[in-house]
């Protein structure tokens, strides 16, 4: 899957929300010689672009649910594939990471693919789901010994969760025991430094590379620079 062609029917597949396709087109990506990401890649463009069209009135709700459902088929066929190729590399790296979709949100694509991916990188996930509350992402982080706490967010309302878990380990003098790393469609950078987040990265390598980095002792969770990777 890398001719213009093959990356065409997956996005046509995701544009039609023809879940049987997508399904079929991810199947053969897990089974070809390449490695799956830039298919990945392609189809989360494509679903981005759905949203656009969804957001300028062109789209309406349940044709942005059909894309999803589609692109959920497509993940779900390569989930093991991305598994099976980092895990060729990977050791067990002795961390545990708490990820969840924020309160009011139950966007889980992307999140998803940051857990396939750290999972898949020798890190032990405890995967929250989505619309997760402040404190569960707290008191999982705490009862499992994690030392990452994170959270994506994929709309502007629900941003501001994310920072609610910074300001509540603060309160609760707990700052000092996780890493907090933010994400998500509308969550920049700059986002990230103003609540005092530990780590910021745009997608899922990104995110593998920004946990390994904090991950190396060079910094603590109590120190709140941000540390960033940009995609490539
Ligand atoms: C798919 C989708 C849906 C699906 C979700 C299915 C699912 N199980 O996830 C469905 C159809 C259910 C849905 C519902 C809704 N949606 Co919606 N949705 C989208 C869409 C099209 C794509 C999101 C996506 O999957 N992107 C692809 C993934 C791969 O990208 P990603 O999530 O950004 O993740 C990558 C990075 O950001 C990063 N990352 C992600 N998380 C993290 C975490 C960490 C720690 C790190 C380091 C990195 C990281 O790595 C990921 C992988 O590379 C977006 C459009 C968009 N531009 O995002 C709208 C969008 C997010 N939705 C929107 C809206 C409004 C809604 C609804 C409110 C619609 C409605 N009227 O009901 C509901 C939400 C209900 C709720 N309470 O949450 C708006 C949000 C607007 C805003 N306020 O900000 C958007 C932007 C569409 C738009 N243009 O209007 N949606």
């Amino acid at each position: 899957m890398s001719s213009p062609d093959e990356y065409e029917s997956l996005r046509q597949a995701i544009l039609d929300g023809d879940e049987e396709a997508a399904a079929a087109i991810g199947h053969e990506v897990a089974k070809a010689a390449e490695n799956p990401l830039g298919a990945v890649e392609v189809a989360s463009e494509v679903i981005r672009e759905v949203g656009d069209k969804f957001g300028t009135g062109e789209l309406f709700l349940p044709e942005m649910v059909l894309a999803a459902e589609a692109m959920q088929a497509f993940m779900a066929a390569v989930a093991a594939r991305l598994e099976a190729d980092a895990e060729g590399g990977a050791s067990q790296k002795h961390h545990k990471v708490v990820i969840g979709t924020v309160q009011g949100d139950i966007h889980s694509i992307g999140k998803n693919i940051v857990a396939t991916m750290l999972g898949a990188s020798g890190y032990e996930i405890v995967d929250l789901g989505v619309n997760m509350g402040p404190m569960d992402a707290i008191e999982a982080a705490e009862k499992s010994g994690a030392s990452f706490i994170g959270l994506s967010a994929l709309m502007t309302t629900s941003m501001p969760y994310q920072k609610e878990v910074i300001d509540l380990l603060d309160e609760l003098n707990q700052r000092d025991d996780f890493f907090v790393l933010v994400g998500g469609g509308p969550v920049t950078r700059g986002y990230a430094d103003d609540i005092n987040a530990n780590g910021w990265a745009p997608d899922a390598a990104a995110a593998v590379r920004l946990v390994d980095r904090l991950a190396s002792g060079e910094t603590t969770p109590s120190d709140t620079t941000l540390v960033y990777v940009e995609g490539e």
